[in-house]
């Protein structure tokens, strides 16, 4: 009986996540015969305008996952809720052996104890302009349901904790100060809300009920255009549920609405479906919405699968867990190398990287954080030119790390450095733009031998260029070589074949 449950429990699971999973993470496939779709998307693939052009040269973001469950910080008396809660932000649904007793019960009054003596959004937002942070995203309400805004819709907000202060207020306005464009996240599914249904509402009890929520749910959107009109745009979460994917002609015409609200507000694929339930992208495989909302804990494998649309990637530091957590002991945290890493891996497909931080009940960040904002800032202050502003290089994939191009200046970030020191690019042979200088970002201040190496590989496309590294120059971390890109002074020689 319990190797029974078991396995209709690990079965669901995969259909579960297989569900969740199946249109996003892969290359796209478009179906062969066009539908007609009532409840596309309401704004054009790549928008124009300058907001949405800010949000493509961001290149690196900050996400703030901060709420009641910062005071647990994924324990409780000692006892962790690792093996019990799929994340730190998700402590309420602690089941199983280790939960302590009434657990949802001493979670929901946790906002009694919601005090952060420390907190200071000025401080959050230098540490993020630092770092480079060119816009943030900041949790308003998670599942919980917890509101950090003094919402009139609900009394589940931060004027019944001791804080008191509208804690959305502090953020938007530290982060505006600073120059970093401010996005809020928003869960449409809330755990401890009568009115929330996860199936499709049937009885008229119930439609009542979640047309409550519906509405509910709007007037706290057009609450928080209202209060903080510096806002650029909703990173919606928790609109899975058929509930929601149901209210395909609600959701629709709400969106239209926050936009005529608020003209140029950006709006990810997460928000809303189309009248078949299809998710992130129409039956057409079209994207809902501004950006593709879908790249979290994971990035593309290949610059095809984005099919041209504007991306973001949220990314933990811990394996999974967005909400504070205090004990990392025995995880693999990701080193400032790896972000590095994954930061070049999104920009040189023209995606922006949003970098995770959990600050703890006190408002302060994990220590560990704090040298990671620290470190990446460092290299941004010598790099960042590789990543404001810049586009995805139609080159062949370079084994030594990542390019990006603006103007005519091509940047490849190394994260592998060749042991004899010359790092060989390979361009195509009919291409009227090579490599004619190249230098290094920060430090190294002498131009760097370009040198023209055409093999001759018969049957070969592609031509080389060879930069010679310095062997004195022995960066601690992924380093970029800049180079100016222009005509070449002789095409590749056609070699004539000898006869076979
Ligand atoms: C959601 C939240 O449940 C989580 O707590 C966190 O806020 C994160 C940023 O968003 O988690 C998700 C949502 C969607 C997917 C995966 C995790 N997904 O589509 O793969």
């Amino acid at each position: 009986m319990k190797i029974f449950k078991l396995f209709t429990s690990v079965f669901f699971l995969i259909l579960w996540t297989s569900s969740l999973h199946a249109q996003w993470t892969g290359p796209k496939v478009k179906p062969k015969e066009k539908k007609e779709i009532r409840y596309g998307s309401l704004t054009p693939k790549n928008r124009s305008d300058t907001d949405m052009a800010a949000f493509r040269n961001y290149g690196l973001g900050q996400f703030i996952h901060w709420g009641l469950y910062a005071i647990p910080g994924n324990e409780w008396e000692g006892v962790s809720a690792r093996n019990g809660a799929a994340a730190s932000e998700w402590i309420r649904t602690w089941g199983g052996q280790t939960a302590p007793k009434n657990w949802k019960d001493i979670y929901d009054n946790l906002y009694k104890k919601f005090n952060p003596q420390t907190f200071d959004a000025k401080a959050w937002a230098q540490q993020a302009k630092y770092m480079g942070a060119k816009y943030m995203i900041f949790t308003t309400k998670h599942h919980d349901g917890f509101a950090l805004w003094p919402t009139k819709f609900s009394n589940y907000n931060i004027t019944k904790s001791p804080y008191k202060k509208d804690i959305v207020k502090e953020v938007v306005d530290a982060y505006t100060e600073e120059g970093i464009d401010v996005y809020l996240y928003f869960s449409v599914l809330e755990w401890n809300n009568s009115d929330y249904f996860s199936v499709e509402p049937k009885t008229e009890a119930e439609k009542k009920k979640y047309e409550k929520f519906l509405s509910y749910t709007k007037n706290q959107l057009l609450e928080l255009l209202e209060n903080y009109p510096k806002i650029k745009g909703f990173w919606f979460d928790g609109t899975w549920d058929q509930s929601w994917v149901k209210a395909y002609d609600f959701t629709y015409n709400l969106e239209k609405e926050l936009r005529e609200k608020h003209p140029g507000l950006i709006i990810g694929s997460r928000f809303r479906n189309d009248e078949f339930g299809k998710r992130h992208f129409d039956s057409n495989g079209d994207i809902l919405g501004d950006y593709e909302q879908g790249w979290e804990r994971k990035l593309p494998q290949a610059f095809e699968w984005l099919d041209g649309n504007d991306w973001d990637a949220v990314m933990t530091i811990p394996p999974n867990g967005w909400g504070y957590m205090k004990d990392w002991t025995g995880l693999y945290t990701k080193t400032t190398d790896d972000l590095l890493d994954m930061l070049m891996h999104t920009v040189s497909m023209n995606g922006n990287f949003v970098l995770n931080f959990g600050p703890d009940g006190n408002g302060l960040m994990h220590p560990e954080e704090d040298i990671i904002a620290k470190e990446v800032g460092d290299w941004m202050k010598v790099n960042s030119e590789a990543v404001y502003g810049v586009r995805h290089v139609d080159l062949p994939k370079s084994n030594y790390g990542y390019y990006t191009k603006k103007d005519q200046n091509l940047y490849l970030t190394v994260f592998n450095r060749p042991i004899n020191n010359i790092i060989r690019l390979a361009i195509p042979k009919n291409s009227n733009e090579v490599p004619v200088t190249a230098s290094i970002l920060g430090g190294y201040e002498s131009e760097l031998v370009v040198k023209h190496s055409d093999i001759g590989l018969d049957l070969d496309k592609n031509t080389y260029y060879d930069i010679l590294l310095p062997k004195e120059f022995s960066p601690e971390r992924a380093f970029v070589i800049k180079m100016k890109m222009g005509m070449p002074i002789s095409k590749s020689d056609k070699l004539m074949d000898a006869k076979m």
